[in-house]
C-alpha cells in the first residue's frame, strides 16, 4: 500500500502518530483507508524507532465507523458479505493494535459511532474530550457490535451496561465513560491533544521493552488462572530484568538522577 492521505502518519521523537483523515465524512472507514490504518500499525511494528502510537482523527469527529455510502443497497448487485469485510479490514488491524508491544494511545476528539468507537476502545489508554461521544450506533442499522466491541464492552463494563450501550445505541458521553472505566480520561476539548501528546511523548521515551511485557501481561489476565499468570510474570520479568533499559532504570535511582531509556 503506498502513501494515503485517508490517514496522516508522523514520526516523531519516537511517536507514531495516525490521524483518521476523511472529516468531511467524520472519518468513516472506505476500503483505502483501512488499508492505509492498518499500514500505519504495520509500520509501528517494524520500526524500532517508533516507540509509542498515537491515534486521533482529524476534524470534528473521531470516527462514525464504516462508511455507509459503500454499503448503499440501492446501487443494486449482490448484498455484501459483512463478515469478510470485518476480516479482511477492520479485524487484522485490531489484531494488531493488540499485538503491537508499544503502548497505543487514542485520543478520542469528537464523535465515535460503529466500529469508529470500537477501535478506539482496542487502543491501550484513551484520552476522549469532554465533548465526544461513544456511540454503539450498530443496532440503529440492524447490525451488532463488531471490531471487537461485544468483547470490549462486556470485559470493561459487564453485561448490563454493556446489552444496554450496544441495544439502544444510545450516546454515551466522555465523563460516563471515564467514570464506568470504559477509557481513561475525559480531558476539556482545548487541552485533549495536548494531554495525549504528552502522555505519548513520555511513554515513547520509556523502557519499551518493559512497557511492551506489561501490556502482555494486563492483556493475557482476562483469560489465565492465578498460577499461569504467576509463570508468566516470572517469565516477563526474566525478559525485562536482561533490558539495557532496566539497568539504566537502576543505574539512574542510585545516582538520584532521572533515567535515560533507550527502549533497548
Ligand atoms: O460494513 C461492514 O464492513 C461491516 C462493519 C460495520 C462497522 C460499522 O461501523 S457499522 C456502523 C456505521 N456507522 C454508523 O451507523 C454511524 C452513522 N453516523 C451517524 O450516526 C452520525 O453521523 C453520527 C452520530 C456519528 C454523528 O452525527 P452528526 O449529526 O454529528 O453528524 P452528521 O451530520 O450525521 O454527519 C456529518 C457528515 O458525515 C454527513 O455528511 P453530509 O450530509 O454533511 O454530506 C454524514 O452523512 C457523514 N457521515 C457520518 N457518518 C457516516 C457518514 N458518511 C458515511 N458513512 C458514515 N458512517
Amino acid at each position: 500500500m503506498g502513501h494515503s492521505d485517508t490517514v496522516l502518519v508522523a514520526r516523531e521523537n519516537g511517536v507514531l502518530r495516525v490521524t483518521l483523515n476523511r472529516p468531511e465524512k467524520l472519518n468513516s472507514f472506505n476500503e483505502e483507508m483501512h488499508l492505509a490504518l492498518c499500514a500505519a500499525f504495520r509500520r509501528a511494528h517494524d520500526e524500532p524507532e517508533v516507540r509509542a502510537v498515537l491515534l486521533t482523527g482529524a476534524g470534528r469527529g473521531f470516527s462514525a465507523g464504516q462508511d455507509l455510502g459503500d454499503r448503499d443497497p440501492r446501487k443494486g448487485g449482490p448484498a455484501p458479505d459483512l463478515g469478510h469485510t470485518l476480516e479482511t479490514f477492520y479485524n487484522p488491524t485490531l489484531r494488531l493494535i493488540r499485538a503491537l508491544e508499544k503502548p497505543v494511545i487514542c485520543a478520542v476528539n469528537g464523535v465515535a459511532a460503529g466500529a469508529g468507537a470500537n477501535i478506539a476502545l482496542t487502543c491501550d489508554i484513551v484520552l476522549a474530550a469532554e465533548s465526544a461521544r461513544f456511540i454503539q450506533a450498530f443496532s440503529r442499522i440492524g447490525l451488532i457490535p463488531d471490531a471487537g466491541g461485544s468483547w470490549s464492552l462486556t470485559r470493561i463494563l459487564g453485561e448490563p451496561r454493556a446489552k444496554a450501550l450496544a441495544l439502544t445505541a444510545e450516546p454515551l458521553d466522555a465523563a460516563t465513560a471515564a467514570a464506568w472505566g470504559l477509557i481513561w480520561k475525559a480531558v476539556p476539548d482545548a487541552e485533549l491533544m495536548g494531554e495525549a501528546e504528552a502522555l505519548a511523548a513520555r511513554l515513547a521515551a520509556g523502557p519499551t521493552i518493559g512497557l511492551g511485557l506489561t501490556k502482555r501481561l494486563i492483556q493475557a489476565a482476562g483469560t489465565q488462572s492465578f498460577d499461569a499468570q504467576l509463570d508468566l510474570e516470572r517469565d516477563c520479568q526474566r525478559e525485562a530484568g536482561r533490558t539495557a533499559d532496566y539497568s539504566e532504570g537502576v543505574t539512574a535511582f542510585l545516582e538520584k538522577r532521572t533515567p535515560e531509556f533507550r527502549g533497548q
